[in-house]
């Protein structure tokens, strides 16, 4: 394809509970792209922000990203749970505002025809929300406007096997109570009729993880593939 009829990039999303392998699957998709010899801007381990110095530097787009002002707050915030509460609302809007951090960089990669892989986005900021008592209608307007995901991936991990892969940790939102109205909340979000178009595939995350990266792979080289071939890129209503 000559570099004047170059398509735009796939906008790509991981989503699951915790411990369902989001940044597992996320770096080794980036890893198969790229030897692919697919564009892509991935997470990378270490948290990085992004430079403007375009050619060859890897971006961290993982949210929250911890890395920028408001997500060091939130990072105080999910980190220690001794850590002042803020209120629900205020919390909502931070995490909304540190995706709006990184807006304007995903959707220039986008345009520019590199992929993007996002480990967590606006489906846990309304889910994590909604399972603190918000109101679902009141979670999702502060997203509206950021850019629209091709694909979204969500693990779904059982309770056991989740288990399995650790003790719960010290953040906020380890305990088994949370995890179940984020479960809950992520099946309600994912019929609602502003979403239920968003291109949602289910991947059975119990297995092991290269049986879940092949099925991954399979479906975004061909999300990749049809996004080439479409105009611009769409946002969030
Ligand atoms: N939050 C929010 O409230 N509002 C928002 O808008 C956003 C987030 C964006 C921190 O998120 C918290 O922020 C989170 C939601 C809230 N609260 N909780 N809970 P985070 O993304 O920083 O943290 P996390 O996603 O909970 O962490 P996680 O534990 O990193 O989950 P993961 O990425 O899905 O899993 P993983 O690190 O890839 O794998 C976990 C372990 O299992 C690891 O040892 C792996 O080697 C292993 N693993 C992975 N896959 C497999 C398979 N298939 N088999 C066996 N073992 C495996
Ligand atoms: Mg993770």
């Amino acid at each position: 394809r000559p570099a004047f009829m170059m398509g735009r990039g796939a906008l790509i999303v991981f989503e699951g509970l915790d411990r369902s392998g989001k940044s597992t699957q996320a770096q080794l998709l980036a890893r198969a792209l790229t030897e692919g010899g697919k564009d892509v801007l991935a997470p990378s381990p270490v948290q990085r922000p992004p430079s403007d110095d375009a050619a060859g530097v890897e971006y961290v787009w993982r949210f929250p990203d911890r890395s920028t002002h408001i997500g060091q707050t939130l990072n105080t915030y999910l980190s220690s749970k001794d850590a002042e509460p803020l209120h629900p609302r205020v919390q909502h809007l931070l995490f909304s505002a540190n995706r709006w951090e990184r807006a304007e960089a995903i959707r220039a990669a986008l345009v520019a025809g590199r992929s993007v892989i996002l480990d967590r986005y606006t489906y846990s900021g309304i889910v994590y929300s909604c399972s603190l008592g918000l109101e679902l209608d009141w979670c999702m307007p502060p997203d509206a406007g950021l850019p629209r995901p091709d694909v979204v991936c969500f693990l779904s991990v059982s309770p056991e096997v989740a288990a399995r892969r650790g003790e719960f940790g010290l953040e906020r939102y380890e305990n088994t109570e949370m995890q179940r109205r984020v479960r809950d909340n992520f099946e309600r979000l994912f019929a609602h009729t502003a979403v239920s178009d968003h291109n949602i595939h289910n991947f059975d995350a119990d297995r092991e993880m290269q049986a879940v990266h092949r099925d991954i792979v399979e479906l975004v080289q061909r999300v990749i593939a049809n996004v080439a071939d479409s105009p611009s890129t769409s946002v969030l209503s």
